[in-house]
């Protein structure tokens, strides 16, 4: 196939009907696992995990601090599917390639998509660890003419023309905040808007302040086409991005914003995120 219809409601399928005949339990909430933060997939009970390389059709990932499997399991009594291991625009993937995997989690029955990541901050409040639960996006890529749904739709996903504003589910969002603050996280703490610059260069102290200007809380490289997608196949979703370094806006700083850093803060914060997305998962027993 072209690499265009890798997304294609057949392709999709093959994969998950592969997943679903191996896997145990239909899992009802995916999460994508950001830089640095796979170390959740190795905490779910009853696992059984699956090579990128192993699954029909599936992209390969070849980021460090990205591993590349899914593992299906449970965390705090939800059936889960973790992908250890995104793909990225930067990589020079196409868009319907990132965002293959959620399709196939909507095949597979998935209700409830969290997709983590790590990303700068560009509010002035915010400090290097902080957990920023998403209200909002501003995708560059989308407004530019690049929207993973560009092309023919096919309606067994979902509509044509899908609602955004939307796109981050108020209830999910109410829930992680009781779950941080019942956790005793409300510290460190925060919403906000991310803006998904298409990397993998960082961006300059210009294009910082037009961030900051423009609205955006943090800046990253991934995880919006994976919600656009996931919202037209009428996925609820949850986003987190863990701060993982200030995006330099002065001419006198100097700070650098390089991946090290970035993967350094992300497994500092790795358990406390776990234990957030544990407990919010208890509470989704409910609704
Ligand atoms: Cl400062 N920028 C972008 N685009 N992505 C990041 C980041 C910054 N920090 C972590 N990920």
């Amino acid at each position: 196939y072209a690499e265009e219809d890798r997304n294609s409601y057949e392709v999709c399928k093959e994969a998950a009907d592969w997943l679903r005949a191996r896997a145990a339990r239909r899992p009802r909430i995916a999460i994508v696992c950001g830089s640095g933060l796979g170390a959740l997939a190795d905490v779910l009970d009853s696992r059984t995990a699956f090579l990128y390389e192993d699954i029909p059709h599936f992209p390969r990932s070849s980021v460090s601090g990205h591993v590349g499997r899914l593992v299906f399991g449970e965390l705090n009594g939800q059936p889960c599917v973790c992908m250890q291991g995104r793909f990225h625009s930067y990589e020079g993937h196409s868009l319907s390639t990132v965002t293959f995997p959620i399709r196939v989690f909507f095949l597979l029955g998935v209700e409830i998509l969290i997709v983590t990541n790590a990303a700068g901050g560009l509010n002035p409040h915010f400090q290097v660890g902080d957990i920023m639960f998403i209200r909002d996006h501003i995708s560059l890529f989308g407004l530019g003419g690049q929207n993973p749904l560009r092309g023919p739709n096919d309606e067994r996903f979902g509509v044509r023309f899908p609602c955004m504003s939307d796109a981050y589910e108020q209830d999910l969002l109410s829930l992680a905040m009781e779950s941080a603050q019942e956790l005793g996280f409300l510290s460190f703490t925060r919403e906000g808007v991310y803006c998904l610059q298409a990397g993998p260069s960082y961006e300059t102290i210009a294009e910082c302040r037009l961030l900051q200007a423009l609205g955006a809380d943090a800046v990253g490289m991934s995880s919006v086409p994976e919600v656009i997608v996931a919202r037209h196949c009428g996925l609820r979703v949850l986003g987190i991005s863990l701060i993982t370094n200030k995006a330099v806006m002065s001419y006198s700083s100097q700070e650098k914003a390089n991946h090290e850093e970035v993967l350094r803060v992300s497994v500092l914060r790795a358990e406390a995120l776990q234990k957030l997305i544990s407990h919010l998962l208890g509470k989704l027993g409910e609704s």
